[in-house]
């Protein structure tokens, strides 16, 4: 289609697309032809109680900050796992013992925003050791271990502006990759905004990401100032490239929704980072003072450490020919995919009229014929005709993400339309669609980015629920929608909703990781400095104006479970030791009037400290906030507080120890 008949459909595209979201917006109830019939999905679904599902799936908790596990297919909620939120119901980055896993250079920091969850891989397939998510907001990158399914280590990334299009794993988990969504100064300067295109940068990051705890920045490449949107590293014939999208090659800095869908063509950047690794090994590039935080949790102390980091290797691109080159994409795309077979790179070009479809294979014979069509900023441009394998057309409005089945074909998630459509790499033409409830983002496949996917079940993961549920005030719910994909045609099996909102997913067998969980900790291995292993090593001490308390709790009592001594002005820190060694008993622990930290939820062998500063003179109590056995109501004890200045021999029942100390007044 020449352009100028695009530029037409496009505008076109956007007008039709308002009364398509209004239309799908706004009609309650519509007929559901494409779902399986309803005790046929049901009965596909069904998870008898007590029975398992066959998968996990990770949700990102968008705007949450978290993860969310659920079950495949029943869609059961299983766990949140807090990432980059604070989460007063268990107490993560409350308490000393995590706080330092939000901590960044703007110092802990108690909020943010998850997109991507990125599974391990080895060989291209995913190997069930750990699960990766970005930090849209203050950039960074977490690990989180998925025998414990905790938070691990989180990373910063400097010279980054809305870490989006992250943080996706090469084939090995050599790398997770990100690129910087909004370009900024770089080096961060107060320079006027006007100055965009002269002095904005961005920056594609690659994080060695292969050794628990050792998470860094191994180099960034320095590229213009335009928007870097997704990512994905290419596999089999690719492996060694990464691929990103950006939209505002236009270099707006006001009103982009206009100003930044001006041209027809954006581009996407094809990084050969096996080149940049040679580039860097040789010594090209430069170290760049910064100022990042690296964060990791140890299982043997139960505790987090931050270090800052100084430097950050930064290459330019002419200092590395060959390691960058743009590919010419229809228009502002949002998703960039790689097949399974690493030959099609796919954009999701959301202001365009089809699904461009780049060659891997083409793109290597262009870069070698030299088929240029032009350079920006020393980055050659590669000829679209001589990149692009096909396009599909009438693909719905705003084509947003893609994901893979293994029959060769793919499934695009279409935004302002509100559908996903197959089509296959065979024909580039579409064979089927199916209306998604409303207005879906991503979409995945279990195995979706893997070099095997599986062809079994598909998630739609939408934005926009109205009518889909029992309403709840003017906050509604976002969603998920299971769709069976076994067969030719798409089948809606079963919605259920999900927290934050949930831009990516990914899943994995449950036989890969079910069997690894780690159902409590060794008490004999944990080297918390405060550890109380038993209870004749429950102990209340006095350092200063802070009153450490050692306190074990096991069913069903606290030691010490009385203590006196403290005044106001003291900081008064619990340090709680589970010594519980059996799986599923948790207990919990609050004191009352605690106005910094949220509650403890301590697993078995676990340390954890709750500070506690009390304002007023009094006898406080504290208790089990879990409900942990018959006897759990009378999981208690007091803290009594005198008035500043007044001295009271610090003791504490239970304690023998303690209680030799001295009596009470
Ligand atoms: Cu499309 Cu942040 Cu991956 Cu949401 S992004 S949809
Ligand atoms: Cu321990 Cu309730």
């Amino acid at each position: 289609m020449p352009r100028s008949r695009r530029v037409g459909m496009t505008l076109l595209a956007s007008s039709v697309a308002a009364v398509a979201l209004y239309l799908f917006a706004c009609t309650p109830g519509r007929p559901v032809s494409t779902m399986a019939g309803a005790s046929d999905a049901a009965s596909r679904v069904y998870v008898a109680p007590g029975a398992m599902d066959e998968y996990y799936a990770f949700l990102s908790g968008g705007f949450s900050g978290q993860v969310a596990v659920y079950g495949l297919p029943s869609g059961r909620l299983l766990r949140v796992i807090p990432v980059f939120s604070q989460n007063a119901e268990n107490g993560y980055g409350y308490n000393a013992e995590t706080r330092a896993m939000l901590n960044t250079s703007f110092g802990e920091i108690p909020w943010d925003d998850t997109h991507h969850p990125s599974l391990s891989q080895t060989d291209g397939m995913h190997d069930g050791r750990w699960l990766f998510i970005n930090a849209n907001n203050t950039p960074r990158f977490a690990r989180i271990d998925l025998t414990t399914m905790e938070t691990v280590e989180t990373l910063e990334v400097p010279n980054t502006g809305g870490n989006h299009g992250s943080p996706f794993v090469t084939e090995n988990t050599e790398y997770v990759i990100g690129a910087t969504r909004f370009s900024v100064p770089i080096p961060q300067a107060d320079i006027p905004i006007t100055d965009f295109a002269k002095s904005f940068k961005g920056t594609i990051s690659f994080i060695k990401a292969n050794e628990m705890g050792q998470m860094d920045v191994a180099f960034q490449l320095l590229v213009p100032g335009f928007n870097y949107d997704l990512g994905r590293p290419g596999k089999g014939p690719s492996h060694g490239w990464a691929f990103f999208t950006s939209y505002n090659t236009e270099q707006a800095y006001t009103k982009l929704e206009v100003n930044a869908s001006k041209n027809d063509y954006d581009v996407i950047a094809a990084v050969n980072w096996k080149r940049l690794e040679e580039c860097v090994a040789s010594g090209t590039g430069r170290n760049w003072p910064a100022n990042y935080a690296h964060n990791v949790y140890s299982h043997a102390t139960h505790s987090a450490t931050s270090e800052m980091k100084k430097t950050v290797k930064v290459i330019e691109p002419d200092e590395c020919e060959g390691s960058i080159y743009y590919l010419p994409t229809p228009k502002s795309p949002h998703g960039v995919d790689v097949d399974p077979t690493g030959e099609y790179i796919v954009g999701g070009g959301k202001l365009a009229t089809v699904i461009p479809v780049h060659s891997f294979s083409k793109m290597m014979k262009a870069i070698e014929a030299k088929a240029f069509e032009r350079e920006i900023d020393d980055i050659p441009v590669i000829k679209y005709s001589e990149v692009m394998a096909g396009e599909v057309q009438n693909p719905g409005l705003g084509p947003l993400h893609n994901e893979f089945d293994d029959k060769g074909c793919a499934y695009t998630s279409v935004f302002i339309s509100s559908e996903i459509v197959k089509w296959c790499f065979s024909d580039f033409t579409v064979v089927d669609r199916i209306p998604t409830y409303y207005s879906i983002g991503h979409l995945m496949i279990v195995g979706g980015d893997t070099k095997k996917p599986t062809g079994k079940y598909m998630l739609a993961l939408n934005k926009i629920t109205k009518d889909r549920y029992l309403p709840t005030g003017p906050e509604l719910a976002q969603s998920a929608q299971l769709i069976d994909i076994s067969g030719e045609k798409m089948s809606l099996l079963l919605d259920f909703p999900t927290i934050g909102e949930p831009h990516y997913a990914q899943a994995i067998e449950a036989s890969l990781i079910r069997d690894k969980q780690v159902k409590f900790f060794q008490l004999a291995e944990n080297t918390h400095p405060y550890v109380a292993r038993t209870e004749a090593d429950a102990a209340v001490s006095r350092s200063g104006k802070t009153v450490h308390v050692k306190m074990t709790a096991i069913r069903s009592h606290f030691a010490p479970d009385n203590i006196e001594g403290v005044q106001v002005g003291d900081t008064v820190l619990f340090h709680v030791t589970n010594i519980e060694q059996d799986w599923d008993v948790p207990h919990g622990f609050a004191a009352m009037g605690s106005w910094s930290d949220a509650e403890l939820l301590v697993m078995p062998g676990q340390t954890r400290t709750l500070k506690w500063i009390p304002k007023f003179p009094g006898v406080y109590p504290f208790y089990c906030t879990d409900f942990c056995s018959a006897l759990h109501q009378e999981m208690s004890g007091y803290i009594r507080v005198a008035p500043s200045g007044r001295s009271v021999v610090l003791q504490a029942t239970t304690s023998p120890r303690a209680a030799a100390a001295g009596g009470a007044q």
